[in-house]
């Protein structure tokens, strides 16, 4: 992998697209996120956009002359040298004046070095320990940033002073310039803490400059430069060398009248201004960032690969979530009010005949058994008032469905604000995103709830416009099936009168086991997804049906009973999730739906990495 234009745009698109993912599922990515988030942010995006200064910091022991450096490069005494009143406590920045003018870049800057970044309008202010400040500069060349870093000294106890704020501003740096002076080349303390600097943060490339006696040589210099270079970088140091000046000494640099000159030992460039000015950006970056843009990438698989196993959770707990309501949905209506349901069918279907039926049905002409036994019913059928149950019926439905409901909604309640939830494998944890969800369900006031479901009972038990319809669409097609002469004998009305008072409510069992024999056991697939229902309509087998017509109700009760089931269904989670589990899986299918969309956003850029 490497950085270009593409790879940079996708760890972009991880930044994002990993960020949302956590908030969505309210994922604690702990410490290892907020680091990644900071390196992206402070020290690796922002350096790889396109225009990006290069940032050179001066370095190098007390008082070898780094402010005196840093005003000759910049063009103007900005920086305080000399002696304890040139102690600086701070970082002094400074920019082309394009760059000054550029207040993302400020920001960047201060934001890498720890503080909003201000400019300098006192030298004094530099003697102050606080966040970095900085100047214009008219001479420094215009993608270039320097840094003048604070003096380190070995302070009490071999404590260094001014470490931290050292390194900090230090770890945004492309390059270092490091100054040192025949009395300190060859110091290895010195040399073994700038060593830890220049190399503990990730290696960068640098240029010496040796504050020089005018009688050394250039092959003095050379040597002592090569004893300095073997100290910060160890025995291969030279690659990561860009230049090597002579900066003579100079009672007038001293005295304040000149500014240092600087002289290349070997090279092209004149002095450090111009080698400054003639730096690609780019290579150098892409060198130096490319392991913190691995160990990035790296870390966002990772991430990524958290944020999978958090999305397979909130899939696993959404679908037993969905899989117990359907249970509790089911429960509620484990009473199948068969009578109601027949009657209202027969009705339908009878109302629903074509007239040359209705015709045939009146003179009495082909009619054979079973209408003989069902023409009472026919002609209650005929007057609806007739049609109803007596009391009793109708009150112990009732009754039996509000049981039903009550309790399934108790039932659903409970495991809408459990912390887990019980599958075959075992419990699964509610997810973190759901927690809020579960808490306000749990302030809402339960009894009223219930009442509230109670209420509604009717409406469960109540005929609809479109369960009608959907009846009537039912009857069509049976009718569309049926040879003229099954239609005429008009199985279902001969149904109203062999079926039993005590068939009026009839259990819909939850599992596929066989019940019994008394009756005709309709088995309903497919609904919501569940196991098999079977309806257990009980027809006693005296009621002196033929096996054929047995056979014959027993397939028109299944549509019958699954359109009637599938339509309660509906009503019943329509009514449970209103009151009961409604914000709870909404918060939970949002998350699933949103987390999909990133994690193919997340997917994409992880493979163009
Ligand atoms: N003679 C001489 N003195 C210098 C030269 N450069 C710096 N100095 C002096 O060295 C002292 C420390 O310089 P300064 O830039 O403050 O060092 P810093 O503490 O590293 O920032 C000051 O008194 C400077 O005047 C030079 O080229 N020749
Ligand atoms: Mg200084």
């Amino acid at each position: 992998m490497s950085i270009n234009p593409h790879s940079l745009a996708a760890l972009t698109s991880l930044r994002r697209s990993l960020t949302r993912a956590a908030a969505d599922l309210n994922l604690d990515l702990g410490q290892g996120f907020e680091h990644w988030i900071q390196t992206l942010d402070r020290k690796l995006l922002p350096r790889l956009q396109e225009g990006f200064p290069i940032v050179a910091a001066i370095c190098g022991g007390g008082s070898t002359g780094k402010s005196t450096l840093f005003n000759t490069v910049i063009g103007e005494t900005m920086s305080p040298t000399g002696g304890r009143a040139g102690i600086n406590r701070r970082v002094l920045v400074a920019t082309g004046g394009k760059l000054a003018q550029d207040s993302t870049l400020l920001d960047f800057l201060g934001h890498t070095f720890g503080g909003p970044l201000h400019a300098l309008e006192d030298p004094q202010q530099l003697q102050t320990p606080g966040p970095p400040l900085y100047c214009k500069s008219n001479d420094i060349p215009p993608q270039v940033v320097l840094l003048d870093t604070p003096d380190i000294d070995t302070g009490n106890h071999g404590q260094y002073a001014n470490r931290d704020l050292a390194r900090q501003s230090l770890e945004v740096a492309d390059l270092f310039v490091y100054i040192f002076t025949n009395a300190t080349y060859n110091n290895l303390d010195n040399t073994d803490f700038i060593a830890d600097m220049l190399t503990g943060m990730g290696t960068r490339p640098c240029y010496l400059v040796y504050r020089v006696y005018p009688s050394f040589t250039n092959d003095e210099v050379r040597e002592h430069a090569r004893t300095v270079i073997h100290n910060i970088y160890g025995p291969n140091g030279d690659q990561h060398v860009l230049g090597v000046f002579r900066a003579d000494e100079d009672n007038a640099v001293a005295a304040g009248q000149r500014s240092m000159a600087l002289h290349a030992v070997d090279g092209e460039q004149p002095d450090l201004g111009a080698a400054l000015a003639a730096i690609d950006p780019n290579p150098l970056r892409i060198r130096l960032l490319s392991s913190m843009f691995q160990g990035a990438t790296y870390q966002a698989s990772q991430m990524s690969g958290i944020v999978k196993k958090a999305k397979t959770h909130l899939d696993r707990y959404t679908s037993a979530l969905e899989e117990a309501q359907n249970r509790c949905i089911q429960s509620a209506l484990s009473h199948f009010p068969t009578d109601r349901v027949l009657r209202r069918f027969a009705q339908i279907w009878l109302q629903s005949d074509p007239s040359h039926i209705k015709l045939m049905r009146g003179t009495g002409k082909v009619i054979e058994w079973p209408l003989k036994t069902a023409i009472k019913p026919i002609r209650r059928l005929k007057n609806p008032e007739a049609v109803k149950k007596p009391p009793s019926t109708e009150e112990k439905l009732s009754q039996q469905l509000e049981m039903d409901l009550l309790s399934a909604a108790n039932q659903l309640y409970k495991i809408s604000v459990d912390t887990n939830i019980l599958v075959d494998e075992g419990n699964i944890k509610a997810p973190a995103v759901v927690l809020d969800a579960q808490q306000r369900l749990k302030a809402k006031p339960w009894q009223a709830t219930l009442e509230t479901i109670s209420t509604q009972k009717k409406e469960v038990l109540s005929w609809s416009n479109q369960l009608d319809a959907e009846l009537k669409a039912l009857a069509d097609e049976l009718r569309g099936r049926m040879g003229i002469m099954d239609q005429i004998r008009q199985t279902f009305a001969a149904m109203l009168n062999v079926i039993p008072a005590t068939a009026a409510i009839t259990y819909i069992l939850h599992t596929g086991d066989a019940v019994g024999a008394a009756g005709i056991k309709v088995k309903l697939t497919g609904l919501f997804g569940l196991h098999d229902l079977y309806a257990l309509i009980a027809i006693p087998a005296t009621a002196g049906m033929s096996k054929a017509d047995r056979k014959q109700l027993e397939q028109m009760l299944v549509p019958l009973a699954r359109t009637w089931l599938a339509h309660k269904l509906k009503v019943v989670q329509g009514l449970f999730e209103e009151q009961i589990s409604g914000e709870v899986l909404g918060t939970l299918r949002r998350a699933q739906t949103q987390t999909d969309a990133l994690m193919t956003e997340i997917e994409e850029a992880l493979s163009k990495l």
